[in-house]
């Protein structure tokens, strides 16, 4: 079903089963699309791809209604085609928002029509994914009443992809999908990626990594050194950006990019970066315009400033909304946006403490067309964290929440773990930021400039992903920014049933899927708020797959005594970051949720839990635990060999079978850390902890 020869993941549009085909054919087999902008161009191709596939015949596209048929689609804006102004009040859909859409089942001049129709364009393109989604999931189409609008303003996909080499940070499924080199001549696989992204309702995409000057890589310093992100920006590149625009424009995904806070002195002879300058000023300005001249629907600019190496507004005294604001201004005029990053860290003990410290006396001191960025925890898109404290401490600011979409710290491309719930679980959690009922999504929601981006995860491997299984998380990404009252396991089984059909084996690998995010925690962290025990690695930006906790005392605390990090009043303070009651929650052994506590906590070995198990010994089960499932999830993955495709079957089990290897090891190095720390053996006398 793509052009390109690769996997086509979960738009496989294979034949409908029987006991829907005919209802189908009979409501879609013709269809009559408006032909106004790019996008409907899109919707064209992608009804003939999907429903060629899901009837098994070539569809009739009509550019006026077709007579003398039983059904048909009606595809358009609301005044645009006659079976659809004369059905659907246009008032109702021009209410609607940007991006949303509504698909009714109506009657037109005798026959069944199903109306699909948007107040734009973007609309009609979601609206057709959702329509061609419900065939692939065999649900009736007869009776349709959607209205169906995302809850995300902002829908955003973040590339870590290096121009330089081709090379993902972070990046687990080969080099980037982004050919800088041959660029603007353009590849099918653009589209096809712009096509997987829209099924699923992102808007925006940033084509390059953040880090846009790479530290620590020779020649990094030289400001003539070749392709590095922040180069992108020069006027030589930017038809290669307006190249790429112009292919996910059609899917209504705006282009943005990562710039470096240097870029005037990088890109120009300006000698200083100060925002205060007002040369400065004029260079982002002028730089803005040039790009918008080119591209006039570009989304915007996205900056990682004084963090890991990257230069900032620190570097000239000036804090983060001087910093932001003169970016931010320059693009105001276009409408363009400036996502600016909290990630901050390196001048505290405490990493979790700085961004709250940094960011939250800024509130309402950024330009109105600034969204802060923040990751959805403290730390690092560890396997479990609890959400930043920024989340309700910012009302006056436009917020986006990063989630990590690539497995940098869940086994990468080889281990199976399915983040959908981990992400539930940030956009749920209670900020009781405007007293209780505050979640982090309805902070979040239904406000421009806000919503969720996600560190990307594709790369050129011809499926994808590097992992088969972990095309879930990038599905699940968009379905729950645009939609995150969605459950996990409704996600998963929309995933699974599409990419592998309906039947016993969609239903295994669902429950796969489902255990996935608990045994990545708890052999990986012993499941009880330690953190960030990998091995880093000699060059800065490698590895963080392998076990390592001697390395990071800072962010376990173990000592003969006890493990865990005091971030009480008496330790670090971040607890009280967090409104009341979480504060006191958080602050109180007794109370913190145990699966947080060795994060907020440091505490004796053999101090008891709930149950009167200390905490080496839930450290030690928990590791095994984990294990355990990974063993189960292989095991049920072996049950699927002939039920599914080889080349899918053979793919998945080789990856479980190094999974089990590395959980192995994760456990067997933590256990035998935390018993050389604690001296107290594993009660159940399993090894390597005797
Ligand atoms: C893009 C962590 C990752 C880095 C990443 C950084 C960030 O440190 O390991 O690869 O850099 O976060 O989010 O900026």
């Amino acid at each position: 079903m793509f052009d390109s020869e690769y996997d086509d993941c979960w738009l496989r549009y294979d034949r409908a089963e029987s006991d829907r085909l005919d209802t189908y054919r009979r409501l879609c087999t013709h269809a009559y699309v408006s032909d106004a902008g790019p996008e409907l161009v899109a919707v064209r191709e992608e009804l003939r791809r999907g429903l060629g596939g899901l009837l098994d015949r070539e569809p009739h596209l009509w550019h006026h209604p077709p007579r003398s048929v039983e059904g048909f689609l009606a595809i358009g804006g609301p005044e645009e085609l006659r079976p659809i102004s004369e059905t659907v009040d246009p008032e109702e859909v021009r209410a609607l928002d940007d991006d949303g859409f509504l698909i009714r089942s109506v009657e037109w001049e005798g026959s069944d029509c199903t109306v699909l129709t948007a107040p734009a364009d973007a609309g009609l393109v979601y609206g057709t994914f959702h329509l061609l989604r419900l065939m692939s999931l065999g649900e009736p189409i007869d009776d349709l009443d959607i209205v169906s609008e995302p809850a995300n303003a902002e829908r955003i996909v973040d590339h870590w992809d290096n121009p330089f080499r081709r090379k993902v940070e972070r990046g687990y499924a080969g080099p980037s999908i982004f050919d800088w080199e041959r660029l603007p001549d353009l590849n099918e696989r653009y589209a096809d990626y712009a096509r997987l992204l829209a099924s699923v309702g992102i808007n925006g995409i940033s084509v390059n990594n953040v880090n846009t000057r790479i530290p620590g890589r020779e020649g990094a310093n030289d400001a003539t050194s070749e392709w590095e992100g922040w180069q992108l920006i020069e006027s030589r590149n930017l038809e290669k950006i307006a190249a790429l625009a112009g292919v996910f424009r059609r899917y209504g995904i705006e282009l943005y990019l990562s710039v470096n806070f240097a870029s005037p002195v990088l890109a120009s002879d300006l000698d200083t970066a100060d925002p205060v300058e007002p040369e400065v000023a004029a260079w982002w300005e002028r730089k803005a315009t040039e790009v918008y001249d080119l591209i006039p629907d570009f989304g915007g600019f996205v900056v990682k400033a004084d963090s890991e190496g990257q230069l900032g507004p620190y570097d000239y005294d000036r804090d983060h909304a001087e910093g932001a604001n003169v970016i931010a201004e320059a693009l105001a005029p276009h409408g363009g946006r400036l996502w600016w990053r909290a990630f901050v860290y390196s001048e505290h003990d405490d990493r979790a403490v700085q961004a709250y410290e940094t960011f939250e006396p800024l509130d309402g001191e950024f330009a109105d067309n600034v969204t802060v960025q923040i990751k959805n925890g403290p730390i690092d898109f560890q396997p479990r964290e609890p959400v930043s404290t920024l989340f309700g401490a910012m009302p006056d600011t436009d917020l986006g929440c990063e989630l990590q979409i690539t497995g940098e710290y869940t086994g990468q491309g080889v281990h199976a773990c399915y983040l959908v719930p981990q992400w539930k679980e940030v956009l749920d959690f209670d900020t009781h930021a405007d007293g209780p009922d505050t979640p982090v999504k309805e902070l979040l929601a239904d406000r421009e400039g806000q919503g969720i981006a996600g560190v990307g995860i594709v790369g050129d491997d011809p499926n994808w992903f590097g992992h088969y299984l972990l095309g879930s998380n990038l599905y699940g990404f968009g379905r729950l920014a645009w939609d995150p009252d969605l459950g996990s396991e409704e996600i998963a089984d929309e995933w699974t049933r599409q990419t592998f059909g309906a039947g016993d084996a969609g239903e295994t690998i669902l429950e796969i899927l489902m255990e996935s995010w608990q045994a990545s925690i708890d052999y990986h962290t012993g499941g009880i708020g330690l953190m960030h025990m990998m091995y880093n690695g000699e060059a800065a930006l490698e590895n963080h797959y392998d076990p390592a906790p001697e390395e990071w005392p800072e962010y376990h605390g173990a000592t003969e005594e006890g493990i865990g990090y005091d971030r009480t009043a008496a330790g670090s303070g971040y607890a009280g970051q967090y409104r009341e009651p979480i504060a006191a929650r958080y602050e109180d052994p007794e109370t913190c949720p145990e699966e947080l506590l060795l994060f907020f906590h440091h505490l004796p070995w053999d101090h008891e839990l709930e149950d009167g198990t200390t905490v080496v010994q839930r450290l030690y089960d928990n590791c095994f635990a984990g294990v355990e499932a990974v063993e189960e999830l292989r095991d049920r993955w072996q049950g699927l060999e002939g039920e599914i495709d080889e080349r899918r079957y053979r793919h998945v089990a080789e990856r479980f079978d190094e999974h089990v290897l590395q959980a192995k090891r994760w456990r067997d190095t933590l256990c035998a850390f935390f018993y050389e720390h604690s001296g107290i053996k594993d009660e159940h006398g399993r090894p390597p902890a005797v």
